[in-house]
């Protein structure tokens, strides 16, 4: 008699811009997976939890200062120290949905002037997403949602940056969502079709890793 392998689950990762929604929809994909009887599990990065994390949350209240290049060191050491437990709860089944993840790491540190190559290296390796829900808003919405919190990065014309960086890292495994002037529970609707699907085709795929730099840039 056979037994039925155990079927993976998936890494979906939520992108964008601050305020733009990722927080509040990574919980309701996971409420929804679980409702549906999928195991699923909400991460975020940064991890403020640990000591890697504790340091990036200093600085992001701007109580720190640091250099660029070892901020971009710690953001990324953040979440290879997460790696093994991620790997496990994957191979369980669980997929993990996670509000920011690799392309949050290369946008905001490119758009401080770290070359891209540079910022991609130190995570060539980690688990591949096999999703990358991309949600995006149109410029005047972006500056109508509410006043920025006193963090690092909560200007405009840094956000722009990063909307740019972002835009130059897309993959085939990404997928453009436009959040505007869509309600939470609408765009709740659109993307957990999206989820549903990725869950299921990933469950006899293997896990890949982040291939880094792209393999088709001139460069490498
Ligand atoms: N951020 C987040 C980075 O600069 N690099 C990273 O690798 C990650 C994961 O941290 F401004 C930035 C993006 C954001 C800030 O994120 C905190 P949250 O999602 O607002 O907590
Ligand atoms: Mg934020």
């Amino acid at each position: 008699m056979s037994v039925k392998k155990a079927c993976r689950g998936a890494l979906i990762v939520l992108e964008g811009c601050d305020r733009v929604g990722k927080t509040t929809q990574a919980k309701l994909l996971v409420e929804s997976l679980k409702n549906n009887g999928k195991p699923a599990q909400l991460m975020n990065f940064p991890d403020r939890t640990t000591a890697i994390g504790k340091m990036l949350d200093q600085y992001l209240k701007q109580s720190q200062e640091l250099d660029d290049h070892a901020v971009h060191l710690l953001f990324s050491a953040n979440r290879w120290e997460c790696v093994s437990s991620m790997e496990k709860l994957l191979q369980e089944g669980t997929t993990l949905v996670v509000d920011r993840y690799s392309d949050s790491g290369i946008a905001f540190s490119a758009a401080k002037g770290l070359p891209v190559s540079w910022c991609a290296a130190s995570d060539s390796g980690l688990p591949r997403p096999d999703l990358v829900l991309f949600l995006t808003l149109g410029g005047t919405e972006l500056s109508s949602r509410g006043g920025y919190g006193q963090e690092r990065y909560e200007e405009d014309s840094f956000q722009q940056r990063v909307m740019r960086n972002y835009n130059e890292l897309k993959r085939d495994y990404w997928n453009v969502v436009n959040a505007d002037e869509k309600s939470v529970e609408q765009l709740h609707s659109e993307l957990l079709p999206l989820v549903t699907s990725a869950v299921a085709a990933a469950e006899d795929k293997p896990l890949l890793t982040l291939d880094w730099p792209k393999a088709d840039n001139p460069e490498t």
